[in-house]
């Protein structure tokens, strides 16, 4: 049925979509786009075709959507919060500079669009507690300056040209496959590398520091399931909240040791992470997405636990130097 290049394969969230939406699609082509430096490997590059893509580059990007016929892009290019702080001018090169060469080739070849956005899209001056769909705005990061952008730049080209895009708001994302990197809901993450091989996690934030996280498969389902939804049916496009649980350090820790009694945690704040992440939201309302295509998460806390724990001890058995 679709065409699809992914921009981004080898990163956190593409490693696992362009597998998943391979499976889904099974037939047409999902093409694999990588940068010089990440190129994929194993299943990504065995199951299907892989073509260089740098999304600074419009004239090849046009290239391989003419060479594949692709009817759909998901472009997960990007620089995550911490290290956009970093990088303000790269971290817009990509995230803004990077979606308007993916707009226009989407105007001009007829694709749709998918670009995430994230709960980096909202500030402190958002209501920060189920914070609603459409609300203030105002991100004092650079990573939400680009996603507050990317948001309005979408649905201008949605309004103005009829380009397909549709996005939602990520929350912090944790998975066992691929590292996020650069990000201020790593933590999330490297807690549970911490447990499983036996070490005491140093954790970046404060207790009480409240934020939306997400397992990977239902971000993934949520990916797919907003680029398929009934179109007459979307009152918002340019992006929607979508939530599945919130806690803090202290919260995950506690989970966490219940499956393993003996592992300890301590607070080693990065300055960085903690001010970036008192201004994002502690929880999201994802009321809209529920009515208007159906989204409803599967993992909670405990579920999503018990698997990363069951997948991490393997992987690390696997592959002990990871
Ligand atoms: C980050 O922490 O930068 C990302 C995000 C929530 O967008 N994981």
């Amino acid at each position: 049925m679709k065409n699809i290049l992914v921009i981004g394969s080898t990163g956190q969230i593409g490693s696992e979509l362009t597998l998943k939406l391979r499976d889904i699609y099974s037939g047409p082509s999902v093409v694999a786009g990588y940068i010089k430096g990440a190129e994929p490997k194993g299943a990504l590059l065995e199951t299907g075709p892989a073509e260089e893509v740098d999304i600074t580059d419009a004239a090849r990007i046009a290239e391989v959507v003419d060479k594949y016929k692709i009817d759909a892009i998901y472009n997960l290019a990007a620089l995550l919060s911490a290290v956009a702080e970093a990088k303000p001018q790269l971290a817009w090169k990509i995230g803004v500079g990077g979606l308007y060469n993916c707009l226009e080739v989407s105007r001009e070849k007829g694709c749709a669009l998918f670009t995430p956005s994230s709960i980096g899209s909202f500030g402190l001056s958002t209501p920060h507690v189920k914070t609603p769909q459409d609300t203030v705005q105002r991100p004092d990061t650079i990573y939400g300056v680009t996603k507050v952008t990317g948001e309005l730049l979408s649905d201008y080209y949605a309004k103005r040209f009829g380009v397909d895009t549709r996005s939602v708001r990520f929350p912090g994302l944790i998975s066992y496959t691929t590292l996020p990197g650069g990000g201020t809901t790593d933590y999330a993450v490297d807690i549970y590398y911490s447990a499983v091989r036996g070490e005491k996690f140093k954790c970046p934030l404060k207790p009480g520091t409240f934020m939306d996280m997400m397992y990977m498969p239902d971000a993934l389902r949520a990916a797919v399931e907003i680029m398929e939804a009934d179109p007459s049916r979307l009152k918002h496009r340019n992006s929607f909240n979508i939530a599945s649980m919130s806690f803090d350090p202290e919260i995950i820790y506690a989970k966490i040791k219940e499956h393993v009694p003996g592992f300890e945690m301590e607070y080693e704040l990065d300055p960085l992470r903690q001010r970036i992440a008192d201004s994002w939201p502690d929880s999201l309302d994802d009321t809209c997405a529920r009515e208007e295509w159906d989204w409803k998460p599967e993992y909670d806390l405990e579920s999503m636990t018990v698997d990363m724990l069951t997948n991490l001890r393997k992987k690390l058995i696997a592959e002990p130097a990871t």
